[in-house]
């Protein structure tokens, strides 16, 4: 097999910046807190950083709504203290991968300021403008993402745009090439400033053809990746990984098949939005359905087995805290985190760590609708409040499955602020910060973090975690997920319990033997029945 990828053997390890380290006491993590904390990310492992937005922006959908695609938040910092973090993070080993928000811009972006005003501006073809229905009314009854009409009227122009996230977010015309150039010149001037790649925001959605109602997936994605390939990352040792809510296992080939030349990897949602209802969506959420998880995740390794490259994740900042939905997070909360940890990271893929994921952060309590921050979380509590829901309903939905269980403050210790800042934090922190947190994690040598950090250099040490062949084992277990990997050299197996109860596993008799334990050291030696703790994984090379 080729030598990996250098984003293929690392892990990544995503920051949300608002919630990480606040160094002024405002209460808002910013960038010198990021430059404070880079020896925590050394000594995990990893190998880069997908910082979510640092643009200058409103911060309606906290940074993910860009004013200004070349400069900071003032909130966050300044240009300079970006280039120290892009220099002291490199001289750590780690590269940073920033959020590419091109899907839209935010409504306070010059260029929109500039297309609402006047359809002579050459601007005004940036945006996706259409006139209004006979009656006045916007084009379509199409519904943004975070509630609300997808069309709005700019009266200065008499015409509707397009925000199909929130108006606060106009959607781009990436039809108009001088938009297009706009924005590989942008990412350019970012790779020159030495980041090593880009997280792209909801990518699949940038080939959309609006009146076919084609929205995910339409007919110039493809072309539109592979322009952006030569026109920016051709040539460069960058990694590009493209976030889409829509692909499946068929289409992703496409987005990341070695041919192609568009990008590294998909980053998608297949296995964590199962749990959602037809009608209801996030805020009725099913019970955790582990054997659906399994196929899933199967399925994922199946579909780039040979070809593309998976992205490994459970939580990121538009998800709950994946220790509370997949695992438990009472009683066996280290166990199980450690346990999906071990499942998920010797996969074949790059896998991705969520800040404060590392020490098993939980999902908090939000005791009312004063608690939240998230746009979303808001505006859909209203809708569903319109339509009969409950205050109690929509809360217990939102108290798992709301965005802002990822945005409270990362807790690095049990004092007041949680070691995030000296003043009152923008979002409240999760109480449990008195035991949970990164102090105390870290002197628990079978802590969450000691596993993270060990799986994290197996990966890099054993090839065969990276390119190995993935082969699925025991797929109608009910509670243990299993797999191989296998190159011509060399089997491991890992097996993990993902239940609070015992489990036993009746392994292949081929497969009965002795390995070596990467995890805990020293040799063991497997009968055909494999008796499982709770929450017990193993990782084991056959000898
Ligand atoms: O998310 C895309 C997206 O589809 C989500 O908004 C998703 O529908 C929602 O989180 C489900 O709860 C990306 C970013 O990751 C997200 O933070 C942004 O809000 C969104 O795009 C708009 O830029
Ligand atoms: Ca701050």
């Amino acid at each position: 097999a080729a030598t990996p990828h250098w984003w293929q053997s690392a892990a990544g390890y995503q920051i949300y910046p608002r919630s990480f380290q606040d160094s002024n006491g405002d209460g808002i993590g910013d960038i010198p807190g990021i430059l404070s904390r880079l020896d925590h990310l050394a000594d995990l492992g990893i190998g880069f950083v997908w910082l979510s937005p640092v643009y200058r922006s409103p911060m309606v959908d906290n940074g993910y709504d860009i004013a200004d695609y070349r400069d900071i938040a003032p909130e966050f910092g300044t240009l300079a203290d970006m280039d120290r973090l892009i220099a002291e993070a490199r001289a750590r080993g780690i590269g940073i991968v920033m959020d590419l928000v091109v899907n839209h811009s935010s409504d306070r972006h010059a260029w929109f300021e500039a297309a609402r005003t006047s359809r002579e501006a050459p601007e005004h073809d940036y945006y996706i403008w259409r006139d209004p229905a006979p009656d006045g009314g916007p084009p379509s009854e199409l519904q943004a993402c975070f509630g609300g009409p997808a069309w709005t009227f700019a009266p200065e122009v008499g015409r509707y745009y397009l925000g199909f996230f929130s108006p606060a977010q106009p959607d781009l015309n990436w039809q108009n090439p001088a938009l297009r150039r706009e924005i590989y010149d942008m990412m350019n001037w970012w790779f020159d400033r030495g980041i090593a790649g880009f997280r792209m925001d909801v990518i699949s959605l940038i080939g959309k053809d609006v009146d076919a109602g084609l929205f995910e997936e339409g007919p110039d994605l493809h072309p539109f990746l592979q322009e952006m390939h030569r026109e920016t990352f051709a040539g460069r040792d960058v990694v590009t990984i493209g976030e889409s809510w829509s692909v499946s296992p068929e289409t992703a080939p496409l987005y990341c098949g070695r041919d192609r030349g568009e990008l590294d990897m998909v980053f998608q949602f297949n296995h964590v939005v199962q749990g959602w209802d037809p009608v209801h969506g996030k805020w009725k959420p099913r019970p955790f359905d582990l054997p659906r998880m399994k196929r899933v995740l199967n399925d994922w390794q199946a579909a780039l087995a040979e070809d593309g490259w998976n992205s490994l994740f459970l939580s990121n900042h538009d998800l709950p805290r994946h220790v509370s939905v997949y695992g438990d997070d009472g009683a066996h909360r280290v166990a199980s985190a450690k346990a999906w940890a071990t499942a998920l990271h010797l996969m074949r893929g790059t896998p991705f760590v969520y800040q404060g994921e590392e020490i098993g952060m939980t999902n908090r309590r939000f005791a009312d609708l004063s608690e939240f921050r998230d746009l979303e979380t808001l505006n859909h509590h209203a809708a569903e409040t319109a339509r009969g829901v409950s205050e109690d309903d929509f809360l217990a939905g939102a108290n798992i499955t709301s965005r802002d269980h990822a945005r409270t403050p990362m807790q690095w210790s049990a004092a007041p602020g949680a070691g995030f800042t000296a003043g009152t934090p923008w979002i409240g922190l999760n109480p449990n910060h008195e035991w949970i947190n990164v102090a105390a994690d870290r002197a628990d040598p079978d802590g969450v973090f000691e596993r993270y950090r060990r799986l994290i250099a197996l990966r890099r040490d054993h090839p065969i975690f990276v390119t190995g062949h993935h082969t699925p084992l025991a797929e109608d277990h009910p509670a243990v997920l299993a797999y191989l990997r296998e190159d011509a050299r060399q089997t491991a197996l890992v097996v993990a319990n993902l239940t609070s109860a015992p489990a036993v596993l009746d392994l292949p008799e081929e497969l009965a033997g002795t390995y070596s334990d990467l995890i805990q050291g020293g040799a063991v030696t497997l009968d055909r029945l494999v008796s499982l703790e709770p929450w017990e994984a193993r990782a084991l090379l056959r000898e």
